[in-house]
């Protein structure tokens, strides 16, 4: 059978850059985007793109039926800080969500679905540096409950129905296309936009704050791979820990203040400060390495120049 993609959540961070990858790679008419809002008019312009709220089962089932998907890229979520904000909304919309998929996969009607996780299924208990795969996890945020029950569910659903989902936990994600929307590593991105334009910032992160981050090249790059690994060379059915960069709000600033001297940063914690420290500064991801040959490339300086000569 042919590949025929759906993307579920296109219009996000994610969503935006990894739709226009796949459309690059398989031909844009093989590449269903969905979100419950518009996107922007590259998304909208560059190939198929639907209405979907991907907790209603029969719109979804229908879109799946209609244009013949085979793979399913779930990227619909609510990110931590709203989550904190919303709790029943989020365990709602993160759960149905991965539900609604995992049950057409066992049903037959798709074959391979990939669902993100994030380094928040780590919490406060677990080891700080250098992160295993598989360790204490007792995350302390909606949105990692709902990350660390999904892994679960979807090695449940690998084990008891053979669905093939794979899984990455994502770092925090920088990218200059569209903008990330209530997570606790955006302040990552926000700076590089208030450095341009008014040569400040207020960080709601303390200075000495260090969390794993990646930009997004590197983590489309790690999607489309685990995707197309082998079967066999897949052994984590949960999610593989994936490790990029890590810094904090003072390396951050340091490598801005390169090409913009005069850059000021203050700070001013709220409450996102508390869901910073309870997760990891650094990832160990040997496992992902073996299993499909991954490495980050870009560097926090690398970034730092691509994302300022793209919001110039
Ligand atoms: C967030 O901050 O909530 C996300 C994540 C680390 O998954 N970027």
């Amino acid at each position: 059978m042919k590949k025929r993609i759906l993307i579920i959540g296109a219009s996000g961070q994610i969503g935006t850059e990894l739709t226009a990858s796949l459309r690059e790679q398989f031909g844009k008419h093989k590449v269903i985007a969905t979100d419950i809002r518009e996107g922007d008019s590259a998304l909208l312009e560059g190939g198929p793109f639907e209405i979907l709220d991907a907790m209603d089962y029969k719109a979804l089932e229908d879109i799946i039926i209609r244009h013949e998907i085979t793979d399913v890229y779930l990227l619909a979520a609510m990110l931590s800080a709203t989550a904190e904000k919303f709790p029943m909304r989020a365990w709602n919309l993160n759960m149905n969500s991965l539900f609604n998929v995992l049950n057409l996969a066992k049903d037959n009607k798709i074959k391979k679905i990939f669902w993100p996780s994030s380094i928040a299924v780590f919490g406060p208990t677990t080891p700080k540096t250098n992160t295993p795969q598989q360790t204490v996890m007792e995350p302390s945020t909606v949105y990692g409950i709902s990350k660390q029950a999904g892994e679960r569910w979807c090695e449940y659903y690998f084990n008891k129905y053979g669905v093939d989902v794979r899984s990455i936990r994502y770092p925090g994600l920088i990218s200059y296309k569209t903008l990330p929307g209530g997570g606790t590593t955006d302040y990552a991105v926000d700076i590089y936009h208030k450095a341009l334009k008014h040569g400040e910032y207020q960080c709601f992160l303390s200075e000495e704050t260090t969390l794993p981050m990646m930009f997004i090249d590197d983590a489309i790059r790690a999607t489309l791979s685990v995707m197309e690994a082998p079967k066999e060379n897949i052994n984590v059915r949960s999610s593989y820990n994936l490790a990029g960069l890590s810094f904090n709000p003072k390396e951050i600033t340091e490598s801005i203040k390169k090409h913009i001297p005069n850059f000021e940063i203050s700070y001013k914690p709220d409450f996102r400060q508390e869901i910073a420290d309870s997760w990891p500064q650094s990832i160990n991801d040997e496992v992902a390495q073996k299993d499909w040959n991954w490495k980050n490339n870009i560097s926090l300086e690398e970034m730092t120049s691509i994302m300022l000569d793209n919001l110039k």
